[in-house]
């Protein structure tokens, strides 16, 4: 078994290119949950979203989440009630919070919930929350604690970030199935996600972190920083904040306690020593997921960093 452990837009690229390469029955993907906000009463999970819209082809490519040529009806006419619209919601993205909503109020957790939307979709691989208990991202900035879409979506990532808090964490548990996949798994592949935000989330999940650092499993690394800039998001942002370089050596320091092997992309070749200071073995290759040839491409150099051929 192949476990990811994923964010958005990234990392549902990143899978996109696993699964040319490897069975869907062998994959489990461990996604971040402290993006997830209620919305107009309805939970909404947008990396569990993203990667499961993006694997079953409906994503809004444009976007990277939401579902493809969606209408925005419902948005609208909330609007023309006074309600906000800096969350756009489509139509038929709705459908699915409404659907997690009410599967949830009836008692179901997240893990259940987000196994439902993964068959109705088709997918063969397995997806599981971080946690079945609510955490939130919180950025501390000069203007108070804000939720990480208010941040990034509302106010366009525009204030100085002092601190990163995920609400809720300490209480969590990670989800059923969580720890014994990391325990298990053949390979342990950390996409090209927001090492904060995203794998920091998951990481701060009691128990997460230890499992990491005890598994036998190799634990390979794909920065999502490139030239000292994330391809996509507030990764930047939000390392500089918190006083790290801005950097795959600053992704490299993030995971350097139980990470295998890092994958940089080529053009940060000359960071490669520096890492492997680190005591962290480095490879340089392109890592910029352009079509499917060069997701399938970085996923093959992932596995193979890992000790795997397929
Ligand atoms: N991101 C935006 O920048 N603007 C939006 O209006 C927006 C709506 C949205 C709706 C559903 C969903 O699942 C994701 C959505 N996102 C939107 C993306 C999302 O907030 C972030 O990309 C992730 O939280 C980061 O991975």
């Amino acid at each position: 078994m192949i476990v990811v452990l994923a964010g958005g837009v990234g990392a549902a690229r990143f899978l996109q290119g696993l699964v040319q390469i490897v069975p869907q029955n062998e994959i489990t993907v461990i996604g971040n949950t402290g993006d997830d906000r209620e919305f107009y009463g309805l939970h909404v999970s947008p990396d569990l979203d993203i990667v499961t819209y993006t694997l079953a082809g409906v994503v809004d490519e444009t976007h990277g989440w939401g579902i493809r040529n969606d209408t925005y009806n419902t948005m609208g006419q909330l609007t023309q009630y006074g309600n906000d619209d800096w969350f756009m919601l489509g139509d038929r993205d709705l459908a699915t919070h409404i659907h997690r909503t009410n599967l949830l109020r009836q008692g179901k957790t997240l893990s259940e919930v987000t196994d439902d939307l993964r068959k109705q979709f088709s997918l063969g691989i397995r997806l599981l929350p971080m946690t079945d208990q609510p955490v939130a991202t919180h950025i501390v900035t000069p203007a108070g604690q804000l939720h990480f879409q208010e941040y990034m979506v509302k106010r366009r990532c525009v204030d100085v970030v002092q601190d990163v808090l995920f609400v809720g964490v300490q209480e969590a548990q990670p989800a059923p199935g969580v720890l014994d996949a990391l325990k298990e798994a053949d390979a342990i592949l950390l996409a090209p996600s927001n090492p904060i935000v995203s794998i920091g989330t998951i990481l701060a999940v009691p128990g997460i972190h230890d499992a990491l650092h005890e598994t036998s499993s190799m634990i390979v690394a794909v920065s999502p920083i490139i030239g000292g800039t994330p391809i996509k998001g507030p990764a930047d942002k939000l390392m500089s904040g918190l006083g790290m370089e801005v950097s795959a050596v600053g992704v490299a320091r993030c995971y350097r306690d139980f990470l295998d092997v890092m994958i940089i992309d080529k053009q940060d070749a000359h960071l490669v020593s520096e890492i492997e200071d680190l005591g962290i073995p480095t490879i340089a290759t392109n890592t910029i997921m352009r079509d499917e040839e060069s997701k399938a491409a970085l996923a093959r150099k992932t596995l193979e960093a890992a000790g795997l051929s397929f």
